[in-house]
């Protein structure tokens, strides 16, 4: 052990050459420094504190269990913005100055493409716990996620928006070109349409997450009188884009993606958020002994019910902490020099088998999340439009 101490304190003192620090986290015998990289500035926000509630509810519930042997997580957050390079930037400082063992995060896909690929170079575990676009787990060996894509979450959506209405056959798409999430699940969504005989794919509308306005699109969409109106975008601008539509006068059904899947976009669309599909992943209402434990340390802390965004940052931390517990009955982690834990870690979480609040999950070899049950969420708003929530409509099994 005496070795190793010396081993790291060396390390952390080339990592740390520029810090005043003298004793890296790391070398804190006790806790494990784990990383949270979610965007609480800036349009993501929207989901990442949703997110954040999820990590903290998780952090004190994991170490209050106490599984991981003679020691405790300790988080490490940061807040990435909502760009990329605000990613990048989190993800280098958790990494070199905080020395953690794993991240967290990021908040959106599109900020994942850039920063990922710095904790693949350095051999440091990321989880994501809302990357939804295709190709996140193939960013490499150390990324795994516990966000069910958009091949399986999307298409169970359109089938239930058929059973609502089955008189449904011209759809029109829209989707946010500036954002990889928005474009990855747009064209799952249009594969879907266009591969249903009974459908007609009248129009695909690009707007961008900055939009405000949409009246040039929507003008040009209701001229074309489609019965379903599908939209790939995130929170602020997928909420705005609701509210015009009804505005300027349709009524068919509208279904959104992940992105409009938070009780955030309800001040956006108010009332007219009413009656809105939206695909979900988690289901508050799910049996499972852990999902029970999760709601009830989640309403004592924050008074309301988690949604899917908690849900799913709470099983990340879940996912560390299960690996760790594993870990240390075979190893005392302090002894084990960083660079090994971190690998270890990452083999461990891929190995894995959690009973989650999303259900049971694991991973495939390539760090995709496999998960059995879908929901496929209405909101339902209050009559002054000033409370809402999703009710189930569809539960659909993989
Ligand atoms: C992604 C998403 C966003 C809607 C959630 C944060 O799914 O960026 O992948």
């Amino acid at each position: 052990m005496g070795k190793y101490r010396w081993l790291l304190l060396a390390l952390g003192a080339i990592a740390l050459s520029s810090c005043t620090a003298t004793e890296s986290p790391s070398i804190d015998k006790n806790s494990l420094p784990l990383g949270v990289a979610l965007a609480q500035t800036g349009n993501a926000a929207l989901y990442g504190q949703e997110s954040l509630q999820g990590v903290q509810v998780a952090g004190e519930f994991f170490n209050q269990a106490g599984q991981i042997k003679g020691h405790t997580l300790r988080l490490v957050i940061e807040d990435t913005g909502s760009d990329e390079a605000g990613a990048v930037n989190v993800f280098q400082t958790l990494i070199n100055r905080d020395r953690v063992i794993g991240i967290v995060g990021p908040t959106l896909s599109q900020q994942a493409f850039s920063a990922d690929p710095i904790a693949e170079q350095a051999g440091v575990p990321v989880v994501a716990p809302s990357n939804t676009a295709r190709g996140i787990p193939q960013i490499g060996a150390f990324i795994s996620r516990v966000s069910a894509g958009v091949d399986v979450v999307a298409p169970t959506a359109i089938q239930a928006a058929l059973e609502i209405n089955p008189n449904i056959r011209r759809v029109a798409v829209f989707f946010a070109q500036d954002d990889a999430f928005s474009r990855s699940e747009t064209e799952i969504f249009q594969k879907a349409i266009r591969e249903n005989p009974k459908l007609e794919l009248v129009t695909v509308q690009q707007t961008q997450t900055t939009d405000t306005n949409f009246q040039a699109q929507i003008n040009a969409t209701l001229n074309l009188k489609p019965d379903l109106i599908v939209i790939s975008g995130l929170a602020a601008d997928g909420g705005n884009l609701i509210r015009q539509l009804r505005e300027l006068g349709y009524q068919g059904l509208i279904l959104g993606g992940n992105g409009v899947n938070t009780v955030n976009i309800f001040p956006v669309c108010r009332r007219l958020c009413d009656g809105v599909l939206v695909a979900q992943a988690y289901n508050p209402e799910n049996p499972d002994p852990m999902n029970v434990k999760f709601r009830k340390a989640f309403e004592a802390k924050y008074r309301h019910t988690p949604s899917q965004f908690s849900a799913q940052a709470f099983t990340a931390v879940q996912v560390f902490a299960d690996a760790l517990a594993r870990l240390s009955q075979e190893k005392n982690l302090s002894e084990v020099p960083l660079g090994e834990l971190r690998q270890a870690l990452n083999k461990e979480i891929l190995k894995g088998v959690y009973e989650t609040p999303l259900g049971e999950i694991r991973f495939t070899p390539e760090g995709e999340v496999l998960q059995r049950f879908f929901y496929v969420g209405q909101i339902e708003m209050s009559g002054d439009g000033q409370t809402g929530k999703f009710s189930l409509v569809k539960k659909v099994e993989r």
